[in-house]
């Protein structure tokens, strides 16, 4: 048996709490699905049968939709192979086309969190300032704390003046525990917070870090530096190390994303915001440019507005 991934979902049971995390992805992508799934509708409608102009037609509202260029030129020229056979005829049939070429791309991701089945699972989060960084870690240690894990958190966010106090609040909230130090070390917190991990047995250990872009070596080089000094006490941690984008910047995010990843070597990325945005298409764009899977996706401010990135809902809730 794997020594990983007591979170895969693929396969797994659904819990009871399904149906509510469907109505939050629906509500969440609402700007999405009016944008993607509206405009492409409109598109389609006004036409009686696929043709070149309207594969033009698709070609741009894709675009608007921030669907990365790749992409959409693959599923174009699908489309185009499928209109000169006669696959499709009818315009509306597109949808169902589409819906299942982001399936196929995004069914290649493995979106289960990856933590071990025994000790302590470290995930590390990381990302640029202000993406939304503490409060997903205060959703992701919520919705930890609802499959019966206890879950700890590190503040080595030192930079930020009220960073720990923003993080206490939240842990208060939610019922996690917290470690703080007088340090300014941020790789020191995260020592402190793997020793107190470790001898209390908790399940989940997360670590808050200061926003920083990756154009500052010194503040990248500080993510190493945590890495190392947890791993030095917990052999294999961090056994995630998630990004968090801000969904609403778009290909500014994914661009960070490319950076990070190259820097620090991401295990998944969560995109956080998606509810203040129409930008939802942006996920083919993240497959297309960094592929790294999207674990979980963010849709709100409140510590349930988080929810694990499953391609099938995903695609469901963007366009039905
Ligand atoms: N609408 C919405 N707002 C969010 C979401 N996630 C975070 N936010 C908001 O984004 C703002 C910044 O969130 P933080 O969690 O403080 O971001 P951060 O990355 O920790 O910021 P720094 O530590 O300063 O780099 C807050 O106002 C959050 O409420 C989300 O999924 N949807
Ligand atoms: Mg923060």
């Amino acid at each position: 048996m794997s020594p990983f991934g007591i979170f895969r979902k693929k396969g797994a049971k659904k819990a009871k709490r399904g149906d509510k995390s469907s109505d939050k992805l629906r509500s969440g992508l609402k700007k999405t699905r009016q944008k993607v799934g509206g405009g492409l509708r409109g598109v389609l409608f006004s036409h009686r049968k696929l043709d070149q102009e309207l594969i033009e037609k698709i070609e741009e509202q894709l675009y608007i939709a921030d669907v990365g260029p790749r992409s959409v030129t693959r599923f174009c020229g699908e489309l185009q192979e499928a209109y000169r056979t006669g696959a499709i005829k009818d315009p509306i049939r597109v949808i169902e086309f589409l819906k299942e070429f982001i399936r196929k791309e995004l069914d290649q991701w493995d979106t289960g969190l990856r933590l071990p089945r025994e000790g302590v699972g470290v995930i590390m989060v990381a990302g640029v300032n202000g993406s939304g960084k503490t409060t997903t870690i205060a959703k992701l240690a919520k919705w930890l704390l609802d499959r019966d894990k206890s879950v700890l958190l590190a503040a080595s966010d030192t930079f930020r003046a009220a960073a720990v106090q923003q993080l206490e609040i939240w842990a208060r909230r939610v019922g996690a525990d917290v470690v703080k130090n007088e340090s300014a070390d941020p790789a020191a917190v995260a020592f402190d917070a793997a020793d107190k991990a470790l001898a209390r047995s908790y399940d989940v250990l997360i670590i808050d870090t200061a926003g920083r872009l990756h154009t500052r070596k010194n503040l990248m080089m500080e993510l190493h530096k945590i890495r190392r000094v947890v791993a030095s006490k917990i052999p294999g941690a961090p056994h995630e190390t998630l990004m968090v984008l801000d969904a609403t910047t778009g290909q500014n995010a994914i661009s960070q994303a490319i950076q990070f990843n190259d820097s620090i070597e991401l295990s998944g990325i969560v995109l956080a915001k998606l509810d203040g945005t129409a930008k939802g298409g942006a996920i083919l764009a993240v497959k297309e440019q960094v592929d790294v899977p999207v674990k979980f996706i963010g849709v709100g401010e409140g510590a349930d507005d988080l929810i694990p990135f499953e391609p099938e809902e995903f695609v469901r809730a963007m366009f039905d």
